[in-house]
C-alpha cells in the first residue's frame, strides 16, 4: 500500500560512547541543550544510509529522539533512543524504492527530544529511475 518515496529509520541496535569528545558549538549560552544530527546528504531510492544523533553530555535517562521529515508522507512515525548514560546512538535511514520514475526529492530532517534544541540536516531521496 506504499505510495511514493518512504524512508523509515530502522534498527536502533548498536550503540557507542563517544568518551571525551565535545562538539564544537556547544558552549552554554543559555538556550536549550543542543541535538546533533548527523545524517548523509542524500541516498538512493533502495539503499539505506548510517545516521547518528548526539547530545554533548550524558544524562541519568534515555534521550527519547524524534526523527521527522518535511514531507511527512517520506518518513515512518520513527524515534530514537539514547541509552541513559551514553551521548551517541547510531540509527539506519532506509529509503524504499516506490518502482516509480521521478525527481530526486530534498528533504529536511528534523531531530527533535523534550529539553533540546533541535537539529536539522537536508537530505536528498535519489530517485532510482525504475
Ligand atoms: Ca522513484
Amino acid at each position: 500500500m506504499r505510495k511514493g518515496i518512504v524512508a523509515t529509520v530502522t534498527a536502533l541496535a548498536l550503540t557507542m560512547v563517544m568518551s571525551g569528545v565535545f562538539l564544537a558549538g556547544c558552549g552554554g549560552s543559555g538556550g536549550a541543550v543542543p541535538l546533533e544530527l548527523y545524517i548523509p546528504t542524500s541516498c538512493p531510492e533502495g539503499e539505506s544510509v548510517d545516521c547518528a544523533i548526539s547530545i554533548p553530555y550524558p544524562v541519568a535517562l534515555p534521550v527519547v529522539v524524534s526523527i521527522t521529515a518535511s514531507a511527512p508522507s517520506n518518513l515512518l512515525a520513527a524515534a530514537v533512543i539514547i541509552p541513559a548514560g551514553e551521548v551517541y546512538v547510531k540509527f539506519t535511514l532506509e529509503v524504499i524504492d516506490d518502482l516509480v520514475p521521478g525527481a530526486d526529492i530534498l528533504l529536511t530532517i528534523t531531530a527533535s527530544a523534550p529539553g533540546y534544541a533541535v537539529d536539522t540536516a537536508p537530505f536528498t531521496i535519489i530517485d532510482a529511475g525504475s
